[in-house]
């Protein structure tokens, strides 16, 4: 095996402390996603959004990496091929955790962007509405987070992977929200291996060829010893 293209989703920092969104009790829960994860939502009311991103750095930053984060980032160091490390979090916690390069395709909570230059930055603890953009001066600043109807990040750089893959494991993601939810069919096509890695079987359960079934902590760190070990 040459390259291993892993996706993770909001289960693998769920035992760090960071809410999932469609679990019992998940985010979407408590929120209306239309409200905080839409563009259309953010222009009614910015400072309802950057409320619900402020709050969640401050629970990012107070969290830490788990197990499944740690054995991911020792996959990357000393597995003999490649690994795409994809994730739809816009928690930091792979690259805390000591992994390279991750492709963050939803965006990232510590960064702001700017919605007239495209200038991105550090945010600041509490962002807000009334930020000017340190590069233009515009007014248009905002969280550096992909929105629902927005087109996630590094697409063409994930596809150019995924027809490559000889394995494709998605980690703790529900597989409800395209395109990450086709990866699994993309891999498959070019007839790549693919797992999936969950705590309960995904809705796109089926499409997979394995499953290892329990919490990311356990069922990671046992699948990166078998892959070091073959
Ligand atoms: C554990 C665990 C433990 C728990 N151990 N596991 C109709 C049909 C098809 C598509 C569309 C449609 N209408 C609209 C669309 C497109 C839309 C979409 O998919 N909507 C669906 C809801 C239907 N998608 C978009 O708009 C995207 N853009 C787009 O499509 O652009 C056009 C395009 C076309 C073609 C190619 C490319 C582009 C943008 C999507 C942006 C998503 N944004 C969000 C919020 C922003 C980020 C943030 O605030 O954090 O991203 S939504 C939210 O869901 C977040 C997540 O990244 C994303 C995925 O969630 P995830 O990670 O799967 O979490 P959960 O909670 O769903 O699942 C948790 C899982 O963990 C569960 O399975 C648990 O079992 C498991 N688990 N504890 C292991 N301890
Ligand atoms: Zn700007």
């Amino acid at each position: 095996m040459r390259h291993i293209v892993i996706l993770t989703g909001a289960g693998v920092s769920a035992e760090s402390g960071l809410g999932t969104f469609r679990d019992q009790d998940g985010l979407w829960t408590k929120y209306d996603l239309e409200d905080v994860a839409t563009p259309e939502g953010f222009s009614r009311n910015p400072a309802l959004v950057h409320g619900f991103y402020n709050a969640r750095r401050a629970n990012c930053l107070a969290a830490s990496p788990n197990a499944a984060h740690a054995a991911l980032a020792r996959l990357q160091d000393a597995f003999n091929g490649r690994v795409t490390l994809v994730t739809q979090n816009v928690d930091d916690l792979h690259e805390r955790a000591g992994a390279d390069d991750v492709i963050h395709m939803h965006g990232t909570l510590p960064g702001a962007l700017c919605a007239v230059c495209d200038h991105r930055w550090p945010a600041p603890a509490s962002m807000d509405y009334l930020a000017a953009c340190p590069s233009c001066g515009g007014p248009d600043t905002r969280p550096d987070i992909v929105w629902f109807g927005e087109m996630p990040y590094r697409m063409e750089e994930i596809y150019t992977a995924l027809q490559d893959a000889d394995l494709f494991v998605a980690i703790g993601t529900s597989g409800t929200v395209y395109p990450a939810a086709g990866f699994v069919a993309e891999a498959h096509a070019v007839g790549a291996q693919t797992l999936e890695i969950n705590l309960e079987p995904s809705t796109t359960n089926g499409l997979f060829d394995h499953a290892r079934i329990g919490p990311a902590t356990k069922t990671v760190p046992e699948w990166v010893q078998d892959i070091l070990r073959q």
